[in-house]
């Protein structure tokens, strides 16, 4: 039997911590699975819309919800810490002679940040748990890499709701939350469900330069920025090309837009996503220059790097043959030489746009 009261002073205390440690928004759900969540989970991979990411197939049983994961778990702990951004991140999107990385992946990596944050978490659990006198508790923490639906999770554990574009939305952090989730065998209690605030606004289904939407709270990743950029491995489809303009990792506009990020708190933003001055506005054509050691240079510590030299530069070439800029030909020309056959076809498709000229 374990004693609600003790259980929920370990549980004010958590917020605390939590806080102290850098999270901006902290909930608690019950770890139960939602059968709705799993059909629709379902429903999204048989339309095929997760593309070429068969890891999102693969381990589907037990991505649909905490008990498939983990029957012993009772409750999760859903986190988020804040990368609000303080100018738009829609200004550079006529500098053609500029590349736009996306907002999340302009400073140090979310996955190291928060997954350093969510073990200290968990270790400050354990010592407390023991310290009330609690059987200590067994825990797993998951930043974006494991089998976990962090959306619905949050969604679940009130600290935002799902918006149109399928994010989680915050009255305080607006679209700009990276979350976390920790699964307990402690009986934490829920928090209360946000109500869902889009109402009759379709922003973000408006902005959105490929209609990756094929309906509001759905998106069919094979169409999305994001996925062709970072996900996507083979040669970006022709039909996108054109719709990618400048931008060469992720893409911000459907969060962009979001008209709940004019409440969005800046000053709750963790610091360690802090842009680097150097990914703010990188110019293509020293974007284009990069090997392979220059390329992990420049991306030490940032989620960039994961892509890999060929695919980073593959998507400037997309940029490049977008720009209109004819002095990046020679650059395009030398690229079509590359040993990577798909920055090569890249390269080639760049520099035919050029030499064709607006
Ligand atoms: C796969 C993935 C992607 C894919 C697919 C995105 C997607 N929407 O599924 C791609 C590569 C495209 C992608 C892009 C981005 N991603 Co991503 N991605 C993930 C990942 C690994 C899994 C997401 C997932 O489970 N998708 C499967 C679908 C089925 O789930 P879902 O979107 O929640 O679908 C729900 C809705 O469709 C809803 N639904 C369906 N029909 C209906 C109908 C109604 C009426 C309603 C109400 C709901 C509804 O039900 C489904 C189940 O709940 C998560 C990390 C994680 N482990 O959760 C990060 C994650 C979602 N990504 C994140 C981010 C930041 C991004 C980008 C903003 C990055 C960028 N700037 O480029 C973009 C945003 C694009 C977008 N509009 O979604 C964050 C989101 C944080 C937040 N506040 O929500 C996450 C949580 C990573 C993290 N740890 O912070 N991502
Ligand atoms: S991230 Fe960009 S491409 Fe993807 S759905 Fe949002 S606006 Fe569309
Ligand atoms: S832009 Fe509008 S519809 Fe889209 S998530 Fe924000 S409030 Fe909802």
């Amino acid at each position: 039997m374990v004693n609600s009261a003790v259980i929920r002073d370990l549980q004010n205390g958590l917020v605390t911590e939590a806080r102290g440690l850098g999270f901006a928004a902290v909930g608690f759900a019950p770890a139960a699975d939602d059968p709705l969540r799993s059909r629709r989970l379902r429903d999204w991979l048989d339309a095929g819309h997760h593309g070429t990411m068969g890891w999102m197939e693969d381990r589907a049983e037990v991505r649909q919800g905490p008990h498939s994961m983990w029957p012993e778990a009772r409750s999760v702990i859903a986190l988020g810490m804040s990368y609000a951004p303080e100018t738009d991140p829609l200004a550079l999107a006529d500098s053609s002679d500029r590349a736009r990385i996306s907002v999340y992946a302009q400073g140090r990596d979310y996955h190291d940040v928060m997954k350093k944050a969510l073990k200290a978490l968990a270790r400050w659990m354990v010592a407390e748990a023991r310290r009330l006198g609690l059987e200590e508790p067994q825990l797993k923490v998951f930043v974006d890499t494991a089998p976990v639906m962090e959306k619905p999770l949050g969604q679940a554990a009130g600290i935002g709701w799902q918006g149109k574009h399928t994010n989680l939305v915050s009255r305080e952090h607006g679209s700009w939350l990276f979350l976390g989730a920790i699964y307990s065998t402690l009986p934490f209690e829920p928090g209360d469900l946000h109500d869902d605030r889009c109402g009759s606004c379709n922003a973000c289904q408006a902005a959105c330069p490929t209609n990756a939407f094929p309906a509001p709270y759905q998106l069919d990743a094979r169409r999305c920025i994001s996925y062709l950029t970072i996900e996507h491995k083979g040669p970006i489809p022709e039909e996108f090309r054109a719709a990618m303009g400048n931008r060469i990792y992720g893409c911000d506009d459907c969060l962009a837009v979001c008209p709940w990020n004019k409440f969005a708190d800046a000053a709750a933003r963790n610091m360690s996503f802090l842009p680097r001055a150097e990914l703010v506005a990188p110019k293509l054509a020293e974007l284009l220059a990069l090997d392979d050691a220059a390329f992990r240079q420049l991306f030490s510590g940032s989620p960039v790097k994961r892509i890999g030299r060929d695919r980073f530069v593959r998507n400037c070439l997309i940029a490049a043959g977008n720009s209109g800029d004819s002095s990046l030909a020679a650059q395009a020309e030398a690229l079509c030489a590359d040993p990577d056959a798909v920055v090569a076809e890249a390269a080639q498709w760049a520099l035919a746009v050029l030499r064709a000229g607006p």
